[in-house]
This record gives structure tokens, sequence and C-alpha cells, in this order.
């Protein structure tokens, strides 16, 4: 769309009956299931959250702009789309990696941007918050969203929602709108809204990839399922259930994919990482005479850089819109119909399912006064793990190690696990509480990352949430030293166990022991009126098996690049 105010018609004055395209953005918003809008305000972009005040989408105020993007991702990853407000410029370049994130990530995240009226750009002024020509700020987002509008003309306006929520939906990805003040409450043309039909399957390469897929399972002596992250994305995990239990098979799902399937449920093998997993499930996965990759995507986290071994020759991969059989391929066969009709035609396979090692407990813990390890931590929290919680792991040793968590029912785990960027758990728990109130995060995350975005325990506790945020706290950053140590990885030694006093009302608790740990975790669960700290006093050399096993790899590929 034309960013410039010279293409732009006058707001029809007269049209009092119209829609006002602030207030229409914010029904569309509404009745596609957002009830909150994160954000900071600033004053272009104030006359529009004069309206979010109005409506019936409640306004959640963030200490910063890319907490308030990570927490709609939170949100957007339980609801299926999750939105922020803020202003131009300084607001929404804060946003910038936080939406790329969302975007590599495939989480549909709407950004709502305030700027400069019309009127004003009109004679291309120095206006503050400016940082080049005004178009420059929707190109940026062109690049890290699937659908940008700048609603500056009335008569398009709002067509222009329609079309960009509809795709935020469609492709499960970012979208950006920009509302330039003078806008906001401009009456807009009501073009009726027409959703673009979504082209279905082609029923015979359906039918035929289908048919040699099931040829290919009954013929296979060991047959595995991977699941990824794509499924849930798609909100497919109940049809993958389905296909699981009729089916019979084992299913082991990736990183980014972990918890797409229950966790707990017999036949379950665990994540599947190539060499940086657990060996159980890299074993089945890698021995199986068929594997069939549903929604996987082949990015280097879920293959263990590159450390995986899948033989195209024994795969069937099942894509968004395209399936593969081996080398054969199968355009316009869409997942969700996939695996709809292989649920519909699959015999189920004979024979036992492989018996993998489940959960690691703890169950001699705790060991008084034997100081904490990310080893014992991550065992112990399979003990306390109930189904009402949901794990979510900020990158850094908190990510790794939480490969070896087993999740109780499927959709509870929240990650960057592919994009990968520090700072996301605390405010995606935010968003993740907030979007579904029945369900307590459990926030693990390090002291380097906690540092970047952990202000946002202060609006959960605000909001009178109880996640229970465990710190790991090693004073620095361990992965990274594992990689390539140097002072430059050592960091401030907060006494995050008193956050209370500047970010309360919630508890702190500091656990360098193994009783201390299990007394705090204790008291958090217990403690449901605001947030949980417990800080954990980890060595800065400690860290889970499945770093050591990453470590090793990612200092091969760092030397070899030099
Ligand atoms: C925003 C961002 N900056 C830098 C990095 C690179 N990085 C990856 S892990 C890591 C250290 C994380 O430290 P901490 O949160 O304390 O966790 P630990 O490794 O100590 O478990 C860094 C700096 C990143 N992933 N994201
Ligand atoms: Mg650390």
């Amino acid at each position: 769309m034309n960013a410039s105010p010279t293409g732009s018609r006058s707001p029809a004055s007269t049209h009092d009956d119209w829609p006002r395209i602030g207030d229409y953005l914010l029904l569309r918003l509404k009745e596609a299931g957002v009830d909150h809008c994160f954000g900071v305000p600033g004053d272009y972009v104030l006359r529009f959250y004069d309206r979010l005040c109005r409506s019936d989408i409640r306004h959640i105020g963030t200490t910063r702009e890319d907490t308030a993007a990570f927490a709609a991702d939170g949100y957007a990853r339980s609801r299926g789309l999750g939105a922020l407000a803020v202003t131009y410029g300084v607001g929404a370049l804060n946003v910038v990696n936080a939406v790329a994130g969302a975007n590599a990530e495939s989480s549909p995240v709407v950004v709502i941007s305030g700027a400069p009226g019309v009127a004003e750009q009109r004679d291309d002024p120095q206006l503050h918050h400016r940082f080049g020509p005004f178009r420059f700020q929707r190109e940026i987002f062109e690049r890290i969203t699937c659908a940008c509008a700048v609603l500056d003309d009335p008569y398009t306006a709002l067509r222009e929602i329609d079309r960009t929520l509809d795709a935020a939906r469609r492709y499960s990805r970012p979208v950006y709108i920009e509302l330039p003040r003078d806008r906001v409450d401009t009456p807009a043309f009501p073009i009726p809204h027409e959703p673009e039909e979504e082209a279905g399957s082609d029923p015979e390469a359906l039918a035929e990839a289908v048919a040699e897929t099931l040829a290919l399972v009954g013929r296979a002596q060991a047959p595995v399922i991977l699941a990824g992250v794509e499924l849930h994305r798609r909100g497919l995990q109940d049809l993958l259930a389905g296909f699981v239990l009729k089916a019979h098979l084992p299913v082991a799902a990736t990183l980014t994919g972990k918890s797409v399937v229950a966790e707990r449920q017999p036949g379950y093998l665990g994540v599947y990482e190539g060499a940086m997993g657990p060996e159980g499930a890299r074993r089945v996965v890698e021995e199986a005479d068929l594997l069939l990759l549903l929604g996987v995507t082949p990015n280097d986290i879920d293959l263990g850089i590159n450390t995986a071994r899948l033989d195209p020759a024994r795969t069937v991969r099942a894509g968004q819109e395209e399936v593969w059989v081996h080398r054969h391929r199968y355009p316009h066969v869409h997942l969700r119909d996939f695996l709809a009709a292989l649920t519909d035609a699959v015999v189920p396979h004979p024979g036992p399912l492989p018996d993998v090692p489940g959960p690691v407990g703890a169950p001699d813990f705790p060991q008084p006064g034997q100081p904490m390890t990310m080893a014992r931590m991550m065992a112990r929290l399979n003990d306390f793990l109930t189904p009402d919680m949901q794990v979510v792991a900020d990158s850094g040793d908190s990510l790794f190690a939480s490969v070896d968590l087993r999740v109780h029912a499927r959709s509870e785990f929240l990650a960057s696990a592919y994009y990968t960027t520090m700072g996301f758990a605390v405010p995606a728990a935010l968003g993740a509480q907030v979007a579904n109130p029945g369900r307590r995060p459990l926030v693990l995350v390090g002291d380097g990352a906690f540092q970047m975005t952990g202000t946002e325990l202060s609006t959960a506790a605000r909001l009178g949430l109880d996640p229970i945020v465990i710190i790991g706290n090693n004073r620095g950053y361990t992965t990274e030293r594992f990689i390539l140590e140097g002072p430059f990885n050592d960091i401030a030694d907060w006494r995050f166990h008193r956050l209370g006093e500047l970010f309360g009302p919630l508890r702190g608790f500091a656990a360098a022991t193994e009783d201390a740990f299990d007394e705090a975790l204790g008291a958090a669960l217990a403690f449901r009126d605001g947030p949980s700290v417990i800080e954990v006093a980890l060595r800065p050399d400690d860290c889970s098996a499945a770093l050591t096993r990453l470590s090793e790899r990612l200092r091969d590929v760092v030397q070899q690049s030099e």
C-alpha cells in the first residue's frame, strides 16, 4: 500500500454511520479472540489508546516495547492471535527483534504502530521520533511480517485491516498495521469483508500421497513419527493425537515442537535433536525403517546443529502444503488434510511400542547441603510438574536442559527455541498467563536473560499473576563460556531473591543447596497471590548434559569458521 500522504484521500466527514478506523480495528481483533493488547503509549498512538481503553479489549502496560511483543507472542501461541500497540519510531523500532523472532517462530502477532498524522506528514517536516523518510518504518516491518498496511486512506482502511488480520491467521506470522494519528477517528468506507478463499488440497495428489505413505507404513517393521512445530502453529495437535493413537506408533518431537504431543503418554520417545538430544529418542528415530516427519521445519536447532541422521530414502515428510514420500513430491497437499486422511485409513501397527526411559526424577532429592546443579534441578522439577503448569524457557541452558523435562499435557512448553533470543521467557510467560489464566507458568531463565527483560515480572505482580520464576544464577553467560571463554561472559551478580523490594509484591527465595531448593519450591507452589522468584546458585561451569553436547558441536563450528 502507498504510505505516501499525497496518495491518500481526505477523511469522509459526512459519513457518521461509517465505522471509525480505530474502532473497526479493535472490533476485528476482538472478534478474532484478542481480549488484551500489550504496549507502551506515546503521543503518536495516544488517540488509538483512548479508543482501546473504551473498547472491550484490555490494555496491559509493559515496562518496554520489546517485552510487549514477547508477551503478545506468548499470548498468540495460546490464543491464535496476539496484539501490541506502540508509538512511532522509538516504540516500533524497539520491537523489531521480538517481531523478527515471532516471524521466525511462526507466531501470529499484530503490531499496531501509531504514526504522525497524514496531514502532519504532508510537508515532510522534521517531527520527533522520525529517523528517515516516513515510509522507512513500514519497509523495515515488511521484512519481518507476512503483511503490512498503512491505514491512511479511509476508502480502503477497513479492507486493509481485514486483509492483514486474515494473513496473520492464515500464515501464522506477524503483521504490521500503521495508523496515522489523524486517522484513528476517521469514518471509513464499509467494504464487506470477504475472506480470501483458501485453496484446498489437490484431491488426487492427496489420495496418492496417502496411499503411498500407508503402503510404506504397512511394510515397515519399525516406523516412527517425528512431530514438529508446524502442527502446533496450525492447531493440529488433536489431529496428531488421534493419528498417533490409531496408528499405534511411537512418536518423538523436535525441540521447537516440544510438547506438541503429550509427553507422558505411552510411546512418547522424548525430544529428537540428532546427537544433541537424549540417546533413547535418537536411537529409536535413527534406527526406524520409516520416519514420518509431520510439520517438522528443518532448522539447525531441530537437526542438532546438523548431527541429525535422517535418511530421505526412509522418510515421508509432510509440510504445510506439500508431502514428500522419499524423493517424490506431492504439491498442494495440506498437512491438515494429509493427517486426517492418514488417520481415517491407517491400520494399527502390530507389535509393542518401544520402551524408552521416561522422565528422570530425583527420588533421593534433597541431599541436605548438596550444592544445586542444573541436572539435579531438572530431575527434581520432573517430580514437581503438575498438569496445570506450562513451562516457559529462555535461551541459554534453561532451554537446552528442558529437553529432559517431561511436561504433562500437550502445548505447555513455550520457548524461542529456533530464533533463540534471550529475554523471551519472563514476558512471554506474562502473555501466556494473561491468555490462559488456568495455566501457571514455570519460567526457567538464566541470570543473563533475566537481566534483559526481567522487569516484566513487576507487570505480573501488578496483575496478581503467580508465575514461578527459577533463575539459574551462574554469574554470567555460561552457554557462551562453553563455546569461547572470556571476560565478556561475566555479568553483575544481582540479588535476584530480593526483587520483591523493587518489583513486588512477590516472594523471593535464594536456593544454593538441594534442601533450600525443595523448601523454596514447596513455598512457591503454595503461594498463589503473586509471582515467586527462586534464585538458584549454580557454578559458572555447571551445565546440563544437553549443553555439553551442544557446546562441543558449536565449538567445532566456531573454530572451523575462523
Ligand atoms: C538477545 C540475545 N543476545 C545474545 C544472545 C547470545 N547468547 C546466547 S546464550 C547467551 C548467554 C545466556 O546467559 P544466561 O541467560 O545467563 O544463561 P546461561 O547460558 O548462563 O544458562 C548469549 C549471550 C542471544 N541468544 N540473544
Ligand atoms: Mg547465566
